[in-house]
Formats: structure tokens, sequence, C-alpha cells
């Protein structure tokens, strides 16, 4: 391996796709800037706000908590428990050990204490694979700790793997509206608080790095209901594209947000135009009832009498 481009000194990881080897404390500053400029570029989070990290206890989340901390933001952490068993636990253990570690606040929401359901029971209830119904509890849930706590922004640790993934889903399908939504930075509007996604910049292979690098510990295990997810089977096909020339997923993804998504403006408006207000909980809503709301309904064994939330 080359020396570092920094600073000179003996390399521990190469960044193929920026032509870059870098010892570890360089590289720990490579990724702190790289936030630092995604941050300042997209205009996600102003000084003197509160961003509320959205945490699973895996290394994405814990990264960009960990980066935010660093940079100076007064970053408060989120932990959503979803009820997939052991896995729940052992990731909840792992984010409240980091969270005393930093002395950094963690809260913690749990799906099956706050609503009579898991994950699982979901996946039974809809009949359908259990990441449909847990990416709605996650956007519904998330989005109302982070308006109960009087936050500022909601951050998620979405990377560059992630990305590209779900860039490369919607294209393949050409699902104009999703393509539309796949912004870094979705502002605030009623009933929304700012999300925005710090490590677009950053691959999987590199918030790794950096938790094993600064000895953050984190749930290396994927989930277990991750199986037939197809984003993985599209990372899969990036990452055999990325192999052979390194940056493909870097440009796929970042040139599409400079020349892509300003031409889908209009789809976006639309889209914002049909948002109403859920009829139980007040959450935005398409339809009279938001699918959080429907989905509560289905999953949890009792009815939920009070609004939803
Ligand atoms: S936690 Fe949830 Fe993921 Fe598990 S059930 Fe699917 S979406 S895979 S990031
Ligand atoms: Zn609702």
């Amino acid at each position: 391996m080359n020396n570092c481009k920094r600073c000179g000194a003996a390399a521990v990881i190469d960044v193929r796709r920026h032509r870059a080897a870098f010892c570890a404390d360089c590289f720990q500053h490579h990724c702190r800037e790289q936030v630092r400029r995604t941050i300042e570029s997209h205009k996600m989070i102003a000084r003197g706000e509160r961003p509320l990290v959205a945490i699973s206890g895996g290394k994405d989340s814990l990264a960009i908590w960990d980066i935010l901390l660093d940079l100076g933001y007064d970053a408060d952490g989120v932990y959503l428990g979803l009820g997939i068993t052991d896995y729940s636990d052992t990731s909840r253990d792992f984010a409240e050990r980091y969270a005393e570690q930093r002395g950094a606040k963690l809260h913690v929401v749990d799906l099956p204490t706050e609503h009579g359901f898991g994950i699982p029971d979901a996946a039974k209830a809809t009949k359908r694979v259990p990441c449909s119904a847990c990416g709605l509890s996650k956007r519904h849930l998330l989005n109302q700790a982070a308006l109960d706590g009087g936050y500022d922004v909601l951050v998620t640790g979405h990377n560059l793997d992630d990305e590209a993934a779900v860039l490369f889903g919607n294209v393949l399908q050409w699902h104009t509206d999703y393509l539309a939504r796949q912004r870094p930075v979705l502002p605030a509007t009623d009933g929304f608080a700012r999300r925005v996604k710090p490590l677009i910049r950053i691959s999987e292979r590199e918030t790794a790095a950096y938790c094993v690098l600064k000895r953050i510990d984190y749930i290396v295990e994927e989930c277990p209901m991750a199986a037939g997810n197809r984003h993985l089977r599209y990372k899969e096909t990036l990452n055999d594209l990325e192999e052979r020339s390194p940056g493909t997923k870097a440009v796929f993804y970042l040139q599409f947000l400079d020349k892509m998504l300003p031409l889908l403006e209009s789809v976006a408006e639309e889209e914002r135009q049909l948002v109403g207000t859920c009829t139980r909980c007040g959450a935005p809503s398409t339809a009279e009832v938001c699918a959080f709301c429907k989905l509560v309904e289905r999953a949890a064994p009792e009815p939920i009498s009070d609004s939803g939330r």
C-alpha cells in the first residue's frame, strides 16, 4: 500500500475512487472533511441548530453521530426498537454503550412497547416483506421523535452505497416520484422535520474502517429480516461495477444530484401539493389515514385508542 496522501506516513487504507491512501489519523480527518463539506454545500445543518441522529447500533449511524460530535454539533441520538428479537436487543446495547462512552444523550423509542407490535408481526399481518413495514415505521416514528424533542433536523446514516443502490432500483423501474424525493436534504414541511444524509460521500467500507480505527463498537451482523431485500442485490451489482471501475458509484449518484434532480423539480412540487394530514394522528399523508396508522390497525393485537403515535 502507498503512503498517506496527506502526511506521508504508512497508509492503513486506500480509497481507490479518490486515488488516495491514508494513515489512521488522516483517514478520520478525511471522513470528517467529507461530512463537513457535504453539510455546508447542501446547507444541511446550520451552526447552533440541534440535530437528532437516528441510531441503529450499526457502523453508519454511529460513525455519523461520532463525526457530528467531533465537528462540534450538539447532536443527540434516537434509537428505535423494532422488535426484531435478539437483533434489536443487541443493537440497542451497542447504541447505549456508545452514548455512555461519549457522554451523549440517546432517546429510546420502542415499537412493541409503544404500539403493541414488532416488525415480524407487521410483516405477517401485511403479508409483505418486513422492510416495507419497517421503512414506514422508521420514517413515521423518527420524525415524531425529532418533532417531539424540538430538534431542528433529523440526521440519518445513509451512505454512498445505500443511496446508489436506492437510485439504481428507482431508475430500473423509473419511479419518477421516488427519484424526485431522493434528495440529500428534505426540507421541513408541515408535520415533517428537515431530514438530511451527511454520509452520502462516504462508502460503506469507509464507515466500517472509520469505526474500527476510532474503536467504535457496532453491531456487525446484518438484520435477520434483510434476506430477499432488493437493495442488497443492487449493492452487489454496483460493487461488481465498482471493482472494475472505481468511482462508478460516486459518479452515478453524485451526478444524479447535480444533473437529474433539478429536472425533477416539477414532479416534487406536484407531490408536495398532494400532501394532507392524517385524520388519526395528524402526520402528513396523501391519504385520509396515514400508512403508519393503517399499519398499527393491522398489526397491533388491540386497537390503539389514542392518537396512534
Ligand atoms: S432493519 Fe428494517 Fe433494515 Fe431489517 S427489516 Fe429491513 S429495513 S433490513 S435497514
Ligand atoms: Zn396517522
